[in-house]
């Protein structure tokens, strides 16, 4: 089912103008978004546990995959889909342990041996990046590129969701690459029309995949 996905939003409330988690993921399901992943670095989990029950009851209305990240005991607690965390968050054998078997568990990923890292520890897909220059995290890490995602798509059979500087510019370059799908903020969360954001991404998305 990952192997389908088209549009990873991902919900940053620092950058969208006052509207809150549910809000964006609302607008982005809307515009066909296929995953949302909550993310939020400061909020208290008394506050985040009614935002990622509301959005993973609007999620289920779409059929979109629902994903917390950093945080797994959020991601248990609001019955979402899945975690995703990173290289600094609880190491992925101990998150698969603490989700079951059956809910997702997604790995932010740097390098290939990262990525068979990840797959080994029991991953159903990983993030890949930062693709491109982005403003919104300091990774840490100089920017991928296209050949970068090739070389991860030569090591892992996992769904790769790429990320970092996506655009609905270099999108359709990423996904022929061999990404599965973008996992993207500030081209989404930052527009004045969330909706018609994700839906221009969904669209490229879809057109690039039926390039084959
Ligand atoms: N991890 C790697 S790059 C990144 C994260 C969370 C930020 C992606 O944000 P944007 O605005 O889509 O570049
Ligand atoms: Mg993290």
């Amino acid at each position: 089912m990952l192997d389908r996905l088209h549009l990873c939003v991902i919900t940053d409330v620092r950058l969208a103008g006052g509207r809150d988690h549910v809000a964006i993921a609302e607008a982005a399901l809307a515009g066909g978004a296929d995953m949302i992943q909550l993310r939020d670095k400061t909020g208290n989990l008394r506050d985040l546990l009614p935002q990622a029950r509301a959005i993973r009851a609007r999620c289920r209305a779409h059929g979109a995959v629902f994903i917390v990240n950093d945080r797994v005991d959020l991601a248990l607690a609001a019955d979402a889909d899945g975690a995703h965390v990173g290289q600094e968050d609880l190491p992925a054998v101990s998150a698969r342990l603490l989700l079951g078997p059956e809910r997702l568990l997604g790995v932010s990923t740097h390098d290939p041996g990262q990525a068979e890292a990840a797959q080994r520890a029991g991953a159903d897909y990983i993030g890949f990046g930062p693709m491109f220059a982005t403003g919104t995290k300091d990774t840490g890490y100089a920017a991928r590129g296209l050949d970068a995602i090739r070389e991860i798509r030569k090591v892992v059979a996992l769904p790769i969701l790429a990320i970092g500087g996506i655009t609905l510019e270099n999108v359709a370059a990423v996904i022929a690459a061999g990404a599965t799908a973008p996992a993207v903020i500030s081209a989404v969360v930052k527009a004045a029309d969330i909706t018609a954001a994700a839906a221009a991404f969904r669209q490229r998305v879809t057109a690039a995949k039926a390039r084959g």
